[in-house]
């Protein structure tokens, strides 16, 4: 249930101030929740997308030529975003399955703010715990981090989802394959847990990366009053007044941040022009409404090796704190 962005437009209204319209990144951003709350506006009672939809879109009003040239790729992203708009449809990436416990990846998850929906895991079913999940990377030498766009293939299957990149976003430096597997536990409770691999195409360079994992937990029944702590070095456990619990785990990351929803939160600062390196701040949060991600910083892949990077998210039920080793080259 998308209850998240009606109560942070009514509560949220310092994120909307004017000092923070120039920036493209966080208009767009905040584009791609408004197509996403038109996508889920069916299920949001008083959601009012007209008065939301003129307040987004007044600084394309200006028009791209006093927005300058950095507003041009937003400006192009937003008639992407219009033409999804008007075209009636949501098309799902895929669902993986376990019992009652479901993890989706709706038409958006492969963006700068990758959807997702983790149902059937809370004692009212149809809640929807997951607002954003999604991988960024940065090479070393790159000036700002990359999401990970539209995989070459995806294979939902039972339990399990496996997407496959031949060459992330045609550099030719690497591939990719993120293994997703949900499990159903009783309370209700479930578990998703994401293993992505990363294999140096170059058989004679290193390559050196860094690898991001943004989360967006919105713990229902409502989005905005979710509090966090930190369980162990980046571990994560949240509440909501409501009783519902969360967990979020990057297995042996290196740093972690949390930050409020907003023009400064993790899917912003991981798709904005600068270099962002997290810093294990944020913790003890809220009640507010909760982003976060995790960093493996600066592994170097052996040419034609390759590297994993786990995390975990779970509702009503702990995340396993693996002692495994995440990182491994072949
Ligand atoms: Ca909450
Ligand atoms: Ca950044
Ligand atoms: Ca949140």
């Amino acid at each position: 249930m998308r209850e998240k962005r009606p109560a942070e437009y009514q509560n949220g209204e310092a994120s909307w101030r004017p000092g923070a319209a120039g920036s493209p990144e966080s208009w767009f951003r905040r584009l791609s929740v408004y197509r996403r709350h038109r996508e889920g506006s069916a299920f949001v009672p008083g959601f009012k997308p007209g008065s939301l939809g003129r307040r987004v879109a007044a600084p394309f009003r200006r028009g791209p030529d006093q927005l300058g040239n950095t507003m041009l790729r937003s400006v192009r992203a937003f008639a992407t975003v219009t033409a999804l708009l008007g075209s009636g449809s949501v098309l799902a990436q895929g669902t993986i399955t376990d019992g009652a416990a479901n993890f989706t990846r709706p038409a958006s998850s492969f963006d700068n703010s990758p959807a997702g929906n983790f149902v059937g895991v809370s004692a009212t079913a149809t809640q929807d715990h997951l607002f954003e999940s999604g991988w960024y990377f940065r090479v070393s030498g790159d000036a700002r981090e990359f999401f990970f766009p539209v995989p070459a293939t995806q294979n939902y299957a039972g339990n399990t989802s496996t997407l496959d990149w031949t060459d992330v976003s045609a550099r030719g430096l690497f591939s990719a394959r993120e293994i997703a597997v949900v499990t159903n536990f009783n309370g209700p409770s479930g578990r998703v847990e994401k293993t992505m691999t990363i294999t140096n195409l170059s058989q004679s360079n290193p390559l050196v990366i860094d690898i991001f994992h943004m989360l967006d937990f919105d713990i229902q029944p409502t989005a905005g009053n979710d509090s966090a702590v930190q369980i162990s070095t980046t571990r994560i456990g949240l509440t909501d007044p409501g009783g519902v619990t969360g967990e979020y785990v990057g297995i042996s990351a290196d740093a972690y941040m949390v930050r409020p929803f907003g023009a400064t939160d993790l899917g912003t600062v991981l798709d904005d022009a600068a270099v962002t390196n997290l810093d294990s701040s944020g913790l003890p949060f809220g009640p507010g409404d909760f982003t976060s991600a995790m960093q493996w910083s600066n592994q170097t892949i052996a040419p034609s090796g390759s590297a994993s990077f786990v995390i975990q998210f779970a509702i009503n039920t702990a995340t396993v704190p693996v002692t495994l080793q995440s990182f491994s080259v072949d």
